[in-house]
Protein backbone atom coordinates (compact mmCIF):
# COMPACT_ATOMS: atom_id res chain seq x y z
CA UNK A 1 0.00 0.00 0.00
CA UNK A 2 1.24 3.28 -0.79
CA UNK A 3 0.33 6.94 -0.41
CA UNK A 4 1.20 10.22 -1.44
CA UNK A 5 3.00 12.61 0.74
CA UNK A 6 2.88 16.29 0.89
CA UNK A 7 6.45 18.09 2.09
CA UNK A 8 7.09 21.28 2.48
CA UNK A 9 10.49 22.76 2.26
CA UNK A 10 11.51 26.44 3.04
CA UNK A 11 15.25 28.06 4.26
CA UNK A 12 16.61 31.49 4.91
CA UNK A 13 19.67 31.29 5.86
CA UNK A 14 22.69 31.03 3.91
CA UNK A 15 21.81 30.69 -0.16
CA UNK A 16 18.01 29.48 0.75
CA UNK A 17 17.65 29.03 -3.21
CA UNK A 18 20.53 27.01 -4.05
CA UNK A 19 19.67 25.00 -0.83
CA UNK A 20 16.09 24.46 -2.14
CA UNK A 21 16.83 23.37 -5.54
CA UNK A 22 19.63 20.94 -3.80
CA UNK A 23 16.71 19.00 -1.15
CA UNK A 24 14.20 18.99 -4.20
CA UNK A 25 16.98 16.80 -6.41
CA UNK A 26 17.68 14.91 -2.39
CA UNK A 27 13.72 14.42 -2.57
CA UNK A 28 13.91 13.11 -6.05
CA UNK A 29 16.41 10.72 -5.25
CA UNK A 30 14.89 9.25 -1.71
CA UNK A 31 14.90 5.51 -1.69
CA UNK A 32 11.63 3.57 -1.17
CA UNK A 33 9.39 7.12 -2.60
CA UNK A 34 8.53 7.91 -6.08
CA UNK A 35 9.31 11.94 -7.19
CA UNK A 36 5.51 12.83 -8.30
CA UNK A 37 5.69 16.68 -8.88
CA UNK A 38 7.17 19.93 -6.98
CA UNK A 39 5.66 23.60 -7.13
CA UNK A 40 7.90 26.50 -7.96
CA UNK A 41 10.10 28.02 -5.64
CA UNK A 42 8.35 31.12 -3.56
CA UNK A 43 9.78 34.17 -1.78
CA UNK A 44 8.20 34.54 1.63
CA UNK A 45 7.60 37.12 4.70
CA UNK A 46 8.59 35.39 7.34
CA UNK A 47 6.02 34.15 9.29
CA UNK A 48 6.32 34.15 13.06
CA UNK A 49 9.54 35.27 13.93
CA UNK A 50 9.58 38.80 11.75
CA UNK A 51 12.49 39.94 12.08
CA UNK A 52 14.37 37.73 9.83
CA UNK A 53 15.63 37.01 5.92
CA UNK A 54 12.35 36.44 3.74
CA UNK A 55 12.24 32.49 3.08
CA UNK A 56 12.42 30.57 0.42
CA UNK A 57 9.10 27.45 0.17
CA UNK A 58 8.10 25.01 -2.02
CA UNK A 59 6.16 22.14 -1.61
CA UNK A 60 6.73 18.43 -3.03
CA UNK A 61 4.54 15.56 -3.71
CA UNK A 62 5.85 11.97 -2.95
CA UNK A 63 4.61 8.24 -3.82
CA UNK A 64 5.47 5.96 -0.56
CA UNK A 65 4.84 3.03 1.11
CA UNK A 66 6.98 4.22 3.71
CA UNK A 67 5.30 5.06 7.38
CA UNK A 68 4.86 8.81 8.44
CA UNK A 69 7.25 7.76 11.28
CA UNK A 70 9.96 6.48 9.22
CA UNK A 71 9.49 8.91 6.55
CA UNK A 72 9.63 11.80 8.91
CA UNK A 73 13.30 10.01 9.90
CA UNK A 74 14.30 10.18 6.29
CA UNK A 75 12.96 13.91 6.30
CA UNK A 76 15.37 14.72 9.14
CA UNK A 77 18.34 12.85 8.07
CA UNK A 78 18.05 14.91 4.64
CA UNK A 79 17.80 18.48 7.45
CA UNK A 80 21.10 17.40 8.85
CA UNK A 81 22.96 16.68 5.80
CA UNK A 82 22.06 20.45 5.03
CA UNK A 83 23.57 21.68 7.98
CA UNK A 84 20.54 22.36 10.12
CA UNK A 85 21.14 23.22 13.07
CA UNK A 86 18.02 23.56 15.64
CA UNK A 87 17.99 26.32 17.80
CA UNK A 88 14.74 28.19 19.62
CA UNK A 89 11.55 27.25 17.76
CA UNK A 90 10.81 29.43 14.29
CA UNK A 91 14.61 30.33 14.40
CA UNK A 92 16.24 31.00 10.57
CA UNK A 93 17.25 27.42 9.41
CA UNK A 94 19.50 26.58 6.37
CA UNK A 95 16.53 23.73 5.84
CA UNK A 96 13.14 22.81 7.46
CA UNK A 97 11.73 19.51 5.98
CA UNK A 98 7.87 19.07 6.98
CA UNK A 99 5.48 16.20 6.75
CA UNK A 100 1.97 18.41 5.76
CA UNK A 101 0.06 15.16 4.58
CA UNK A 102 0.25 11.59 4.55
CA UNK A 103 -2.34 10.08 2.42
CA UNK A 104 -5.48 10.58 4.94
CA UNK A 105 -3.39 9.97 8.26
CA UNK A 106 -4.46 11.79 11.18
CA UNK A 107 -2.12 11.58 13.73
CA UNK A 108 -1.35 13.22 17.11
CA UNK A 109 2.40 11.69 18.23
CA UNK A 110 4.79 13.81 19.98
CA UNK A 111 7.16 13.85 17.30
CA UNK A 112 4.14 14.20 14.33
CA UNK A 113 0.68 15.56 14.16
CA UNK A 114 -0.75 14.64 10.39
CA UNK A 115 -1.91 16.98 8.70
CA UNK A 116 0.71 19.65 9.84
CA UNK A 117 -1.39 21.77 12.40
CA UNK A 118 -0.27 24.56 11.32
CA UNK A 119 -0.06 24.33 7.40
CA UNK A 120 -4.23 25.71 6.95
CA UNK A 121 -2.89 29.29 8.23
CA UNK A 122 0.19 29.66 6.04
CA UNK A 123 0.07 31.14 2.80
CA UNK A 124 3.60 29.58 1.96
CA UNK A 125 2.11 26.41 2.19
CA UNK A 126 -0.98 26.51 0.91
CA UNK A 127 -0.39 28.27 -2.41
CA UNK A 128 2.72 25.95 -3.78
CA UNK A 129 0.43 22.64 -2.50
CA UNK A 130 -2.42 24.62 -5.01
CA UNK A 131 -0.30 23.99 -7.71
CA UNK A 132 0.55 20.60 -7.74
CA UNK A 133 -2.67 19.35 -6.08
CA UNK A 134 -5.80 22.02 -6.49
CA UNK A 135 -8.28 19.66 -5.88
CA UNK A 136 -6.73 17.89 -2.25
CA UNK A 137 -9.09 18.10 0.63
CA UNK A 138 -7.28 18.24 3.96
CA UNK A 139 -8.37 15.68 6.52
CA UNK A 140 -9.96 17.73 9.11
CA UNK A 141 -9.57 21.08 7.65
CA UNK A 142 -11.52 20.71 4.32
CA UNK A 143 -10.81 21.75 0.37
CA UNK A 144 -7.75 24.03 -0.10
CA UNK A 145 -9.57 25.67 -2.60
CA UNK A 146 -11.46 27.66 0.18
CA UNK A 147 -8.72 27.63 2.60
CA UNK A 148 -6.41 30.21 0.46
CA UNK A 149 -8.65 33.42 0.24
CA UNK A 150 -7.87 33.37 4.11
CA UNK A 151 -4.05 33.83 3.90
CA UNK A 152 -4.66 35.92 1.15
CA UNK A 153 -3.01 39.29 3.15
CA UNK A 154 0.63 37.52 3.58
CA UNK A 155 3.36 38.63 1.01
CA UNK A 156 4.66 35.99 -1.05
CA UNK A 157 5.96 36.11 -4.45
CA UNK A 158 6.45 32.99 -7.11
CA UNK A 159 9.65 32.75 -8.80
CA UNK A 160 9.76 31.78 -12.39
N1 LIG B 1 8.71 28.43 8.66
C1 LIG B 1 8.48 28.57 9.95
C2 LIG B 1 8.06 29.84 10.56
N2 LIG B 1 7.83 30.87 9.61
N3 LIG B 1 7.77 31.72 7.42
C3 LIG B 1 7.94 31.53 6.11
N4 LIG B 1 7.68 32.52 5.27
N5 LIG B 1 8.38 30.33 5.58
C4 LIG B 1 8.67 29.28 6.40
O1 LIG B 1 9.05 28.19 5.90
C5 LIG B 1 8.48 29.44 7.80
C6 LIG B 1 8.04 30.69 8.28
C7 LIG B 1 8.62 27.44 10.87
O2 LIG B 1 9.04 26.31 10.27
MG1 LIG C 1 8.39 24.41 9.59
MG1 LIG D 1 10.15 21.57 10.65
Amino acid sequence: MTAFAYIALGANLGDPLTTVRAAITALQEMADARFIAGSSLYRTAPIGLKHQPDFINAVVKLETGLAPADLLTRLLAIEAAFGRVRSVKNAPRTLDLDLLLCGEAVLDLPELTLPHPRMAERAFVLAPLAEIAPDLVIPGRGPLAALLPQVADQRIERLS
